[in-house]
């Protein structure tokens, strides 16, 4: 990853918008509940936060609004 890379937080494509306070991975798979997750996070603050983001430093997730632009990361084979 380009180091300019390294000061944006970026999508990991989870989310809790069919249940809130349930994700999954954009492949429906269960985000593990203990997970990486910010200390606090998820906390759907203001109830609006249903997308799961790589905040920096890129090693915990926190829940965010899931309308921010922001870069994407996927899987492949
Ligand atoms: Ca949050």
């Amino acid at each position: 990853m380009a180091s300019n890379l390294l000061t944006f937080d970026v999508w990991t494509g989870g989310n809790d918008l069919e249940t809130e306070g349930i994700f999954l991975w954009s492949d429906g798979s269960p985000v593990p509940i203990k997970g990486s997750w910010y200390e606090g996070d998820p906390n759907n603050y203001f109830g609006g936060q249903h997308c799961m983001e790589l905040a920096e430093p890129h090693t915990l997730w926190k829940d965010a609004v899931c309308v921010l632009a922001a870069l994407s990361i996927c899987e492949f084979p």
